[in-house]
């Protein structure tokens, strides 16, 4: 239910986690999340979460999902090995940047792996990117960098998708790892 997941976002955020990955949504807001999104953000959090599979190829329609929509989170769409946006992509102006998202092979139940799609799949490569960013300015006896500095190194690094600049369906584009994190040690 959502008042678990909120629980899940402040006990995570207690218990020392500041980099949350959620490849959950629902269309409908609710108040107990959104307080406990927001006060996670408050505590320097940075949530990547997926924008969501409800994606309708229209682009004056938002499909964002909650919590993806929150302006304090990082949101993915999802793009295919060719860079296009599958149609069940949540496409809308709260969608941030874009990741693989198509065939991702993945761990499943039951000590299986399997091809899923889907924004759920998307959404851990921009968490990895956010860790291995932390992880190597740590290494480099720099401070962490919390949300507002990690949103514009990731946007501002990505790689432009669709139409030029920022667009509803890839956001600022493809996450780049490599970028990023140059970008991100070039920072105090
Ligand atoms: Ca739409
Ligand atoms: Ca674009």
């Amino acid at each position: 239910s959502v008042t678990d997941i909120a629980e899940g976002i402040v006990e995570a955020v207690k218990a020392g986690a500041y980099i949350l990955s959620m490849s959950l949504g629902s269309s409908s807001d609710s108040s107990v999340l959104r307080d406990a999104s927001n006060w996670a953000y408050q505590q320097g959090a940075i949530q990547v979460v997926a924008a969501g599979n409800s994606g309708d190829g229209n682009p004056s329609t938002d499909n964002v999902n909650y919590p993806a929509r929150y302006p304090w989170v990082i949101a993915v769409a999802a793009v295919d090995s060719n860079g296009n946006t599958p149609s069940w992509s949540s496409d809308g102006p709260e969608v941030d940047v874009a990741a693989p998202g198509v065939n991702i092979l993945s761990t499943y139940p039951n000590k299986q792996y399997a091809y899923l799609s889907g924004t759920s799949m998307a959404t851990p490569h921009v968490t990895g990117v956010v860790a291995v960013i932390e992880a190597i300015r740590y290494a480099a006896g720099k401070s962490w960098l919390g949300f507002d500095a990690i949103y514009k190194v990731l946007t501002s690094t990505a790689y432009d998708l669709g139409s030029p600049g920022f667009d509803v369906y890839t956001g600022y584009g493809l996450v780049d790892a490599y970028s990023a994190v140059r970008y991100a040690l070039s920072l105090p």
